[in-house]
């Protein structure tokens, strides 16, 4: 019998095995205390049907499509007693071809909390130097079972690549807000161990039935996109709120911090207003500060003496939505809801629990946290959302959320703690309703999908590249707030954007002054943020703003904007390191490319920017955001030097996803320039050269030479001629349409440059061409052939499909379009086409061999079809 539910493979990356199911345990189900032994581990086997492990019965599903397994799954207490269950764990070993110096996404548990790429080293995650208490504010767990020293951890999800940029695997919980997933990873010399736990930390009563969270694991070429395929599964599953639209803010923290005040707000609102049509800001924002002590968040300080509602107002009749902080779970001992209700607050073993410690918002520091697991608290909530919605905030930054999911003593101990979160946070949707915009802050990633329409996925930036001295702690260093850390998670986790909510890479200080970033370390945020397509929100003094940084404040919304709506940059080679190199985004017509120097040393950054699927043709990148060109571009290769916290941005145009080809004979001009001459200048020898041609004696080039080739035609007849020459009457507008779209166009002719050239001038319009030579000698014609391919059997002097399948060599994912009329040597182009549109003898030619064609009379017909036909291919 199959011990294993079915092993995943993938072409590139190798094979996927089921290894173990497991259980962690205990006998009772009272809540450990600190001293307590381990819980117990039992195992079963990973595949689907209903097992006993331990004294659980459950069921597993699994549902594997390609090269992506989902696994449902449910237990039972099937004991006669209570018992406790810690978590529930499934194993699996992957098997790619070569593991050379595997990386992966070391992804912290909350917003603040570091995410980054990571070697996949034989040592396992660094021991935590700060004790448990610190470590459970950016890990899921607090402290890790000791079966799991030597694992690296990720919380939530993560990737695998085997190799620098190299295949991978991606594995994570689909976290509904009811267990709390972890991923630990382990090298095994070929191998990659993972295992993926999700912990519930409740009593089950004899009987009682849990369902599981879903867990999805996935095998693939690339990290990168392996990480948006997860988010994007994860999102559709749990109701993610990823359409908010794009709406720049301003907000107070990081100008004013703790001690904005009323005046410093209307300032800025009024300037904000005054700057509307360049600064187009819609969200005007109030942070910590306003309020009169930590957890009573509708009464405000000295600071702000006409209270809250004046100021949801005045923000409103200045044409912004009003939009407020909160860090709803916090409460401190000064506080009223503190005097008036301390037992609505998680406790510790001996006494209230101390969530957190802030030195500014307490006298001694302590702050305590509301038990959303209580209904009154949970009441009191949803009432606070309420009241802050009906004074106009219609914009709720919520802060500090994990403290509700920290370890406690619970009303309800039958919740889990990401569960007893969730309950707080639906609480506060309840109360805020469905139009409130909420954005997560502080938060532990999954138990918030389908609750917050933004959230912050990074430490908070800073006026200040590194850390403050004063502030670091050991092992908190990559969490606290630094324009560094802050660059370091936008772009690690700049896949979850519009997959599990909006991200918010934290507010951009554009300022020149009351700062200590340099020039380049702002653009090096501003680029950040444009690049990824998040949340944009300023946080500066704009009256006190310079013009040239208004700019760039300007410039910068203009293209976040447009990122997210191209969804947003996908990095560049994301676990090599732990600030990524850059990033690309793609439009219809423009690519964007952002280039990053994280570290400490100049570095060069080399990029192929066809390989990523940009650029076309020879036009240099377009810098933007102030960037300095790059130092090299040739040939779509790019190479730009960059300092230490350096970034720049370029626009490039897409690769547009067609090419056109078109015969110019009979298809873009109405006479056959060629035919009509010679008809004209050599009738007599042409009847016969005609016969020879048609009985294969002849290539069609060994005609031309024949026939045109010391051909006396006197220069003013022939621009006489020339003269008479139509276009089709859809031949302007179907080149403008391409040139609009980014489609290459280009005539291939086996007629002649001369006359190509002069068309081009008396028509006023401009096309590329491929076509054979044409000179004057002494008033004679001199013709030579420009691309003959003796590899095809069309024999003209400009082989169609050469010119065809050399394109197709350099782009070989462009759906090539070839226009034409002929039987002779349209047909070879054709041939070498994805869609051929034709008329005359090429679609009687096409139509014998019973192949594919487009009918068409005129140019207006093609461009129609292709202009279909670029939607299609574009997505849209
Ligand atoms: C207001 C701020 C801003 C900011 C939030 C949050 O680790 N820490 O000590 C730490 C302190 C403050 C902090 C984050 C972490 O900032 O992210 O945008 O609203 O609160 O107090």
């Amino acid at each position: 019998m199959n011990r294993h539910a079915a092993v995943m493979r993938h072409a590139e990356a190798g094979r996927l095995e089921p290894v173990r199911l497991f259980l962690r345990y205990r006998d009772s189900d009272t809540p450990p205390r600190g001293d307590a032994p381990e819980p117990r581990l039992a195992e079963g086997w990973l595949r689907p049907g209903t097992q006993e492990v331990g004294p659980f019965r459950v069921r597993l599903a699994c549902d594997i499509e390609g090269e992506c397994a989902t696994y449902e799954l449910s237990l039972r207490n099937g004991a006669e007693r209570p018992l406790r269950l810690e978590a529930l764990g499934l194993g699996f070993r992957w098997r790619p071809p070569r593991l050379a110096a595997p990386r992966f996404l070391r992804q912290g548990w909350q917003s603040w909390s570091f995410a980054g790429g990571w070697p996949l080293d034989e040592v396992g995650e660094p021991p935590f130097p700060s004790g448990p208490w610190l470590r459970g504010f950016h890990r899921g767990l607090a402290r890790v079972p000791s079966d799991r020293s030597g694992w690296h951890e990720a919380d939530l999800v993560t990737a695998v690549a085997a190799a620098p940029g190299g295949p991978a695997v991606c594995a994570g919980v689909l976290e509904s807000g009811r267990a709390l997933g972890v991923v630990f990873l382990r090298r095994e010399d070929a191998s990659v161990r993972l295992e993926l736990e999700q912990w519930w930390e409740r009593p089950l009563e004899p009987g009682a039935t849990l369902e599981g969270e879903a867990v999805r694991v996935a095998l693939g070429a690339e990290a990168e996109r392996l990480l948006e395929a997860h988010a994007a599964d994860h999102g559709r599953r749990a109701g993610a709120r990823n359409g908010a639209p794009f709406r720049p803010g301003w907000c107070s923290w990081y100008q004013f911090f703790h001690e904005v005040d009323e005046a410093s707000l209307l300032r800025n609102l009024e300037a904000l207003a005054a700057a509307r049509e360049t600064i187009p800001v819609e969200v005007v924002q109030l942070d910590d500060g306003y309020q009169r002590a930590v957890g009573d968040w509708l009464e405000t300080n000295a600071r702000f003496p006409r209270g809250l509602a004046p100021l949801a107002a005045e923000i409103r009749d200045a044409g912004f939505v009003p939009g407020i902080w909160v860090a709803p779970f916090c409460v401190v001992p000064e506080s009223q809801l503190f005097a008036s209700h301390p037992d609505w607050l998680l406790r510790a073993e001996d006494g209230l629990l101390r969530g957190l410690y802030h030195g500014q918002w307490s006298r001694e520091g302590w702050v305590h946290v509301l038990d959303p697991s209580h209904d009154p608290a949970r009441d009191h909530l949803l009432r606070t959302a309420a009241a802050l919605v009906a004074l106009g905030f219609q914009y709720l930054k919520l802060d500090f959320l994990y403290t509700a999911a920290l370890t406690a003593r619970a009303h309800d101990p039958t919740l889990s703690r990401v569960a007893r979160l969730r309950r707080g946070l639906d609480a506060i949707r309840a109360g805020a309703g469905e139009d409130a915009f909420l954005l997560g802050c502080g938060c532990p990633l999954g138990a918030a999908v389908g609750v917050v329409d933004g959230m912050r996925i990074g430490p908070d930036t800073a006026p200040a590249w590194d850390t403050v001295e004063a502030l670091r702690i050991p092992g908190l260093e990559p969490t606290l707030p630094a324009a560094r850390n802050a660059l370091r998670n936008t772009l690690a986790r700049a896949w979850m954007h519009r997959r599990l909510w909006q991200n918010d890479p934290d507010c951009l200080m554009t300022r020149g002054s009351d700062t200590e970033l340099s020039a380049a370390e702002v653009r090096t945020l501003a680029v950040a943020a444009a690049a990824t397509g998040g949340m944009l929100v300023l946080s500066d003094d704009l009256p006190a703003l310079a013009p040239e940084r208004r700019a760039l404040a300007a410039g910068t919304i203009e293209l976040a904007r447009r990122l997210d709506r191209a969804g947003g940059g996908r990095p560049l080679a994301l676990l090599e390191d732990d600030v990524a190199a850059g990033a690309v985004a793609r439009g219809t017509r423009d690519g964007w490319l952002a280039l990053f120097n994280g570290g400490e040393e100049r570095v060069r950054r080399d990029v192929d920017v066809r390989a990523l699927g940009l650029q076309p043709a020879d036009a240099a990148p377009e810098p933007l955001l102030d960037s300095p060109p790059p130092g090299e571009w040739k040939e779509g290769h790019l190479a730009v030097e960059l300092d230490a916290h350096e970034a720049v941005l370029y626009r490039l145009r897409m690769l547009p996803p067609l090419a056109v080809f078109c015969d110019f004979d009979g298809t873009f001009a109405v006479q056959d320039v060629g035919s009509t001459l010679a008809r004209r200048y050599a009738g007599a020898r042409r009847a016969a050269l005609w016969d020879r041609l048609t009985r294969g004696e002849l290539t069609a080039w060994e005609y031309n030479l024949e026939l045109l080739d010391g051909l006396p035609l006197p220069e003013v007849e022939l621009e006489a001629f020339l003269q008479t020459v139509q276009l089709d009457p859809g031949a302007r507008e179907l080149v403008a349409w391409c040139e609009h779209e980014g489609v290459p166009f280009r005539v291939l002719s086996d007629g002649f440059d001369r006359n190509l050239d002069r068309l081009q001038e008396l028509h006023r319009i401009r096309f590329d061409y491929d076509a054979n030579r044409l000179r004057y000698e002494a008033e004679a014609w001199r013709i030579e052939a420009a691309h003959p391919n003796p590899a095809c059997d069309c024999g003209t002097g400009t082989c169609k499909r050469g010119r065809i399948e050399a394109f197709r060599r350099e782009y070989p994912d462009v759906v090539i379009v070839h226009i034409g009329n002929g039987r002779v040597s349209d047909l070879c182009g054709a041939l070498a086409a994805d869609v051929v549109f034709a008329k005359d003898s090429l679609a009687e030619a096409l139509a014998e061999r019973a192949m594919r064609f487009e009918h068409f009379e005129t140019l207006y017909d093609v461009r129609a079809a292709l202009e279909r036909l670029l939607a299609h291919l574009s997505g849209s």
